[in-house]
């Protein structure tokens, strides 16, 4: 038998730290992001916190995505930033994107972003459900309610992806903006980005998020450059002048790449939401597996002999290989031949990824190291991020790759024992950047804990 034994002191206080972060972020009834440099609502971080959360309570994580979807817009798309009324401190602003002067499909409620992240939120659904399996009766009677209140939403942002972000069928999904990625600055987009040209009259607006970060001692080399940022607030530009509309966008946007780690993830949220319908008796499981198995091929079909994914650039046609940790999105989607499963992990534990001697915590940097566009502090073109360690985590988990999951495991508890719940992390030094503390960050630290 096993026995049981309790977790070192640290881990409990890290976890105590953890909890104590998501509720020093926490206003009621959501989670801002990161206090000082995003004070607003993001999209899968908001995920990510309710995957924390439901360690803690599992009502105060649906809170989080029912606060989320609240905002959600009449064609299901569910905004990646929800703004919080009165905060000034974050650039562009509700006043920039101005969704409600221009599409109807926008909601009354709450200002928001007009672009989409990566749909985890399945996944959080998922996870609380599992999270109440324990809890008493009516705890679990409640859970199921308000899932199965939230059910058309959660459907109405799977069809809207798997119709008006994918509308030749190809089993990938389109984004219009880094920005939706969630990999804002990666290297994934360099090619596409070369091509965007802000128009000679356009002024950029204020980097909010310098300013934001320089209180904090961080250093501008963190952040994506200033030329970066004039391309990403010409897209958004672009966005409006196409009315927010897809099949507008579609056309005339500069930026339209096939989002292979986000087509990954989407695969694994319609499994995820498929078990819980399964689970609950809610309508759209063939739907949901449907558009799982659609994807997964999709995933799959951008693979090279090594297993390792990539984007396509849908304005040129072009395949778009990067070394960047997006290159692994099959490990979530599943579907990879056992050859090649075999030599995308040997890959991810390999001296060009989180195996890099040189590496103090052994967990996927952003971009690898091997890559010549690799930069230990900037943002998405080298960093560590702990929320994308806790996804591999998950998906090598569900995949069966139990050992290769531990390893992962343990490395990244031992990155999170510091306890400031950074945004990202330089693997050769360990130094803590970006923003802290970042509620993502604490949130799949709790659950790694628990
Ligand atoms: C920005 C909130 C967001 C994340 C993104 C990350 C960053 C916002 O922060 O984007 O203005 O740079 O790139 O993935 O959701 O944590």
């Amino acid at each position: 038998p096993v026995q049981p034994h309790a977790a070192p002191p640290s881990r409990h206080r890290t976890a105590a730290r953890a909890a104590y972060v998501l509720a020093g972020n926490d206003r009621g009834r959501l989670t801002v992001a990161a206090p000082q440099l995003y004070p607003h609502m993001w999209s899968w971080d908001a995920a990510f916190i309710a995957i924390g959360l439901a360690r803690l309570s599992t009502a105060r994580a649906l809170t989080e995505l029912e606060t989320l979807l609240a905002a959600q817009w009449r064609t299901g798309m569910v905004p990646h930033i929800v703004f919080t009324e009165g905060e000034v401190g974050y650039e562009p602003g509700p006043q920039r994107w101005a969704c409600r002067d221009i599409t109807a499909d926008a909601p009354d409620g709450p200002a928001t972003s007009g672009l989409i992240q990566p749909p985890v939120h399945g996944v959080a659904v998922r996870r609380i459900l599992d999270a109440a399996r324990t809890a008493s009766a009516a705890e679990r009677r409640d859970v199921a309610e308000r899932i199965r209140a939230l059910w058309p939403a959660l459907l109405a942002w799977h069809r809207y992806l798997a119709t008006r972000r994918d509308p030749a069928g190809r089993g990938l999904l389109t984004i219009y903006h880094g920005w939706e990625s969630g990999l804002d600055n990666s290297p994934r987009w360099d090619a596409a980005y070369a091509a965007v040209t802000p128009d000679p009259e356009f002024v950029p607006f204020r980097r909010a998020d310098l300013h934001a970060l320089g209180a904090l001692g961080g250093a501008a080399s963190q952040r994506p450059s200033d030329a970066e940022y004039a391309k990403y607030q010409w897209l958004v530009e672009e966005l409006r002048r196409a009315g927010y509309d897809d099949a507008r966008a579609h056309r005339t946007l500069s930026f339209r790449m096939a989002d292979v780690l986000t087509s990954a993830l989407f695969v694994a949220a319609n499994e995820e939401l498929a078990t819980v319908a399964d689970e609950l008796g809610l309508p759209g499981v063939d739907e949901l597996i449907g558009y799982a198995d659609r994807f997964r091929r999709g995933v799959v079909e951008t693979a090279d002999e090594r297993g390792f994914a990539a984007d396509v650039d849908l304005r040129t046609g072009d395949t778009v290989r990067t070394q960047t940790i997006a290159g692994f999105a099959p490990l979530l989607s599943g579907g990879l031949d056992p050859a090649r499963q075999r030599l995308l992990l040997a890959t991810l534990t390999s001296a060009d990824w989180c195996g890099h001697p040189g590496f103090v915590h052994a967990v996927p940097p952003s971009t690898s190291p091997s890559s010549p566009d690799f930069d230990p502090v900037r943002y998405w073109r080298g960093p560590q991020w702990p929320p994308m360690t806790w996804l591999m985590i998950w998906g090598l988990e569900r995949s069966g790759e139990q050992e290769t999951a531990l390893a992962l495991r343990e490395a990244a508890l031992d990155q999170l024992s510091d306890g400031l719940f950074a945004e990202y992390y330089q693997p050769f030094t360990g130094e803590p950047l970006g923003a802290r503390p970042q509620s993502w960050t604490a949130a799949v630290a709790l659950d790694l804990l628990a």
